[in-house]
């Protein structure tokens, strides 16, 4: 087991700090409120309807930075959940601890107005607009938490890569098909207004079929758009997914290898063949 490292100064053991709403600087809420509006201008028709939902539900643009205590009797009442401030990335341990808990982690920091586009931690913004919406929906709530007691197991049997690649291409980047198309419900996409257009409409990066196993032997990027995205029948698949016995699926994977990140498989569902167009001029530059 990796040692324990304690929480930074003026944290708790559980690595939750106060919010201290009122610290927040006119600058840092005018910051919020110009994402906020940003990205609600281009989610309708974009996001899925429980995101959306989530988003009027929950009171995020009156008057800037959401007050934590506010935004959880809001969210408490719809799901158990509650969003807890945490100086920034937590140990895997302790953020599972936290979902399994129906506590949702979120960065008290907000990005500087400069770097409205793309940042290496994930700020409030991310994780409130982000993740915090689908946190009203009882299925994908109930999903959270699944994930956090599947993170602490994982943890256990030394297979969280394989949990953290699910997180990724659920929760962080996932999306669920309508009758419409596929529409928008992971986080880093949601909370991006790049990524929002590129997820859905560029022909560049595959859309596949959600698949268990085969999410969790697919490599993903981190400091760049998705190469390949996964849609989800409907978000009680996805709780029905992570409720299965996991130990037999790390069995199948221990002797798989990975697919290649751009890759479509003939086993695949596809809704995209992507180009690759983008990944490709990115590696040019
Ligand atoms: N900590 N605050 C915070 N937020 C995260 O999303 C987060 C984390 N620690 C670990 C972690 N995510 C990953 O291990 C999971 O995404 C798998
Ligand atoms: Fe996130």
């Amino acid at each position: 087991m990796t040692e324990t490292i304690s929480p930074p100064p003026g944290s708790r053991p559980d690595w939750t700090i106060d919010q201290d709403w009122a610290r927040y600087s006119d600058a840092e809420h005018r910051t919020w409120t110009r994402l906020y509006e940003r990205q609600s201008a281009l989610l309708p028709g974009r996001a899925c309807d429980a995101f959306l939902r989530g988003l009027d539900a929950l009171d995020l643009h009156q008057g800037g930075i959401p007050q934590f205590a506010r935004l959880n009797e809001q969210l408490g009442k719809l799901t158990g959940w509650s969003v807890v401030a945490v100086p920034g990335l937590v140990p895997d341990e302790v953020f599972f601890d936290h979902l399994a808990h129906r506590r949702f982690p979120a960065g008290r920091f907000i990005r500087d107005p400069h770097q409205l586009d793309y940042l290496e931690e994930p700020d409030i913004f991310h994780d409130v607009f982000g993740h915090v919406p689908m946190l009203t929906d009882p299925v994908f709530a109930n999903y959270m938490q699944a994930y956090g007691e599947g993170g602490l197991r994982a943890l256990g049997l030394d297979q969280l890569h394989n949990l953290a690649r699910l997180y990724w291409y659920t929760v962080e980047f996932g999306l669920l098909a309508t009758p419409a198309g596929p529409r928008l419900y992971g986080a880093g996409i949601v909370s991006s207004s790049a990524e929002t257009v590129f997820a859905l409409e560029d022909p560049s990066p595959n859309r596949l079929g959600f698949d268990l196993l085969r999410i969790m032997r697919t490599p993903y990027r981190i400091d760049d758009f998705q190469q390949t995205y996964f849609v989800v029948s409907s978000l009680d698949d996805l709780l029905e997914a992570t409720l299965r016995d996991f130990a037999a699926i790390y069995q199948c994977l221990r002797g798989s290898s990975d697919i290649a990140i751009e890759s479509v498989l003939g086993s695949d569902r596809v809704f995209t063949s992507g180009t690759q167009a983008y990944a490709r001029s990115r590696v040019a530059q």
